[in-house]
């Protein structure tokens, strides 16, 4: 029986787009503060609650993940001072805890519990940076899962917040000058409306003198004529520079300016920029210094990128020094540590790790104990040990603690968790994709199952913004693999797993080949017997989100289920809400002609036709989504209902007091992976 779908009433609304008229009957579900909004969002979440909570698993599924997710998690240590802090949540706590600790094996004390400054636990921790010498620490919070940050500032040996307090931040570090007197963040305009689709321009750089009001901040830096650029300062380890990277919106091509800091006649604000890259030709990220030697990763005639090092006294290009050249593995993250680079690479997805000199030499490579991911890199500039997280699909993440004077790695904290790696395998296998290039996918499964068609699979993905998907350890897709599904991983275009070429080989005109590499892993599985259309369900967030509306509305016959998480699925409006015009250099703008007819090609929101039966699927969004706004999956939840024949559901599920994911507490991330593997169990048959 096909289920009875909240009223969403067709409004009358035509855009005219370079002389094509384009209907958009659910403009008003954008109000979202309007009561018909309210009124449709609640009526969508009592569906989605009333159909969820008949499944009969429901109640096991939700006991059985939390039996799973029980169990301590530990960050990397990081040392700030005399004193190392961490990260740990107990198992099931809402937030994990700072704690710090005089000696590696010591008894910890807590620094700071986030789970203390709400009810609830929606009051996270984003971010903390403490100065140099370990004394104060600035953090900041986000409520709700917004993007909107809080700096608070704490005295770390009295365990006390001074009353500095900088509100409305947004997508910007803080750094300390080396004399703990203040530090340099990045502000927006102030929002005009106050409201949660406010679009977010004309970032400036101010100083923050601690003991001083907000208001008395000091402009650094701004560039009221490009009103798309962004500033990420830095203050290097021997506290003489300022480097200010620019960004434009998510396009990894970066400028770097400076001010020399020690020039104190001129003080903080007079001291002049100087322009050192200016062109935003590639990517450059300021790993440190060595005096006036600057040292950046770069993928400047180099797709796979490289290490460089440039001497202020001689900036031209033809002087640039390149120390770890570009190789067959991309670089990952590179981090100066130890007075060593540590380099952390991908060969075919898998990490690599391995330390050299600062002249670029190879010294060492550390054996990783599977194919898998690093999870972070930690280590003081001139300190002597390293930490270091391992991951893989079935091996829960451990901590490394590397010694560079004798050089070797031991294990620092291994997680103790009730589950048998061994019945399980992960397998990398490589497909062609509708173009003939190779992709790259990670199958994980339980020993000896039957290649017959028969297994329930999941196939997720993302690909773009030059994110590689790695191989993670996660309790949450534990529980598919017990009830003997099959997880599908391919590493899409669009992503970095073979640097800046694969990137742009998934975006702009060339979105399309994301979407056919994902359908293409599909057909690789059900072609090889792993399983068939209504056993397969497919899942993606954000940029993923897009990723399965496209498949969704494309292939609708290839699938036996969906998960939308936080989409982007208006892409001819997408860049009028938020941050969102920040992803024009990937996805391009309904505002070129040439763009808007590439983008109204897949655009799902677009791309729904009427009287066509659809997999079961779930769109999931917050109240709080300002990264993705939530009018995404409110106007495709109601085309996608209004079009759908059959009994597959449609259900949108709306999370309050939650965002776009970060700072989710486990109790929401429970309950809401719980519904996920209800959804997909019910969908896909699963004994
Ligand atoms: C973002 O939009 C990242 C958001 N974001 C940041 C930070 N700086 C940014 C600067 C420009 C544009 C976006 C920025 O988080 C930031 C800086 C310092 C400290 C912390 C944050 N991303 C894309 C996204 O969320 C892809 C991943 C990152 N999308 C949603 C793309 C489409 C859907």
């Amino acid at each position: 029986m096909a289920l009875e779908y909240p009223n969403a009433p067709r409004g009358a609304q035509i855009d005219i787009y370079h002389g094509l008229e384009i209907a958009d009957p659910y403009r008003w579900l954008e109000a979202l503060d309007s009561a018909e909004t309210k009124a449709w969002v609640e009526a969508q979440s009592a569906l989605a609650e009333a159909h969820l909570s008949a499944a009969p698993r429901r109640a096991q599924l939700g006991e059985r993940l939390t039996a799973l997710w029980n169990y301590p998690k530990y960050g990397l240590p990081s040392k700030h001072g005399e004193q190392y802090f961490f990260s740990k949540n107990d198992g099931l706590q809402n937030q994990s805890v700072i704690y710090s600790v005089n000696e590696l094996r010591g008894t910890p004390a807590i620094f700071l519990d986030p789970n203390a400054l709400s009810e609830d636990g929606t009051v996270a921790l984003k971010n903390i940076e403490f100065t140099r010498d370990g004394a104060l620490a600035l953090y900041a919070t986000s409520t709700s899962g917004s993007d909107w940050e809080t700096f608070r500032v704490r005295d770390v040996h009295a365990g006390q917040d001074l009353p500095d307090v900088i509100e409305r931040t947004k997508f910007s570090v803080a750094a300390w000058t080396k004399d703990n007197k203040g530090f340099f963040y990045a502000r927006f305009d102030q929002p005009t409306q106050g409201k949660l689709e406010d679009i977010n321009l004309n970032q400036k750089l101010y100083y923050h003198a601690l003991g001083t009001p907000q208001t008395a901040d000091q402009l650094i830096y701004a560039r009221p004529d490009e009103p798309e650029w962004g500033w990420d300062p830095r203050v290097t380890d021997d506290g003489r520079y300022l480097i200010i990277t620019v960004w434009n919106g998510t396009d990894p091509r970066t400028r770097v300016y400076y001010k020399d800091l020690s020039q104190t006649d001129l003080g903080l604000v007079e001291a002049p920029v100087v322009r050192l890259l200016d062109d935003f030709d590639a990517k450059y990220h300021f790993l440190g210094n060595a005096g006036e030697t600057f040292y950046f990763q770069t993928n400047l005639e180099a797709s796979n990128e490289r290490v460089i090092a440039i001497d202020l006294k001689q900036p031209q290009r033809a002087a640039w020094r390149t120390l770890i050249p570009e190789s067959e593995a991309v670089l990952a993250q590179v981090a100066l540590i130890g007075d060593h680079f540590v380099v952390h690479a991908l060969k075919d997805v898998k990490a690599r790790l391995t330390i050299h000199g600062l002249d670029g030499a190879l010294i060492q490579e550390i054996d990783l104990p599977a194919p898998g991911a690093i999870e972070g890199l930690s280590g003081e500039r001139h300190g002597n040990e390293l930490f270091y997280g391992f991951t893989s699909y079935l091996y829960p993440t451990t901590l490394y603690r590397y010694d560079f004077k004798n050089r070797t790695s031991e294990v620092f904290r291994a997680p103790e968790i009730d589950f048998d790696a061994s019945q399980y395998e992960t397998k990398q296998v490589f497909y062609k994709s509708k173009d003939g290039t190779s992709i790259p996918m990670f199958l994980t499964h339980k020993k000896g199952i039957k290649l017959d068609g028969s297994n329930p699979t999941f196939l997720y993905g993302y690909g773009g913004f030059n994110i590689s998907i790695t191989p993670a350890f996660s309790v949450s897709r534990l529980i598919w693999l017990e009830m003997g599904g099959v997880a599908a991983y391919p590493n899409l275009r669009g992503g970095a797993e073979y640097g800046e070429a694969w990137h742009q080989g998934g975006m702009l005109d060339q979105k399309q080949n994301v979407f056919d590499d994902f359908i293409g892993a599909a057909e690789y599985l059900i072609k090889e017997g792993y399983t068939q259309p209504k056993k397969l369900g497919i899942a993606g967030g954000s940029n993923g989100g897009l990723l399965v509306g496209a498949c969704l509305t494309q292939r609708p016959d290839l699938f036996g289920a969906a998960w939308i998480a936080v989409g982007v699925l208006d892409m001819l409006r997408f860049q009028k809400f938020t941050i969102g015009w920040a992803w024009v250099p990937e996805y391009g703008t309904s505002d070129d002609p040439h763009q808007f007819k590439n983008l109204l090609k897949y655009s799902p929101l677009h791309n729904i036709r009427p009287n066509i039966g659809y997999p079961a699927t779930l769109i999931t969004t917050s109240d709080h989504d300002d990264r993705v706004v939530p009018i995404h999956s409110y106007k495709f939840g109601a085309a996608l209902q209004a079009a759908q024949i059959g009994a597959n559901p449609i259900l949108v599920r709306i999370e309050t007091k939650a965002g776009h994911g970060a700072g989710k507490p486990t109790s929401k991330k429970i309950e809401e992976q719980r519904d996920v593997w209800t959804f997909f169990a019910a969908a896909l048959g699963v004994q």
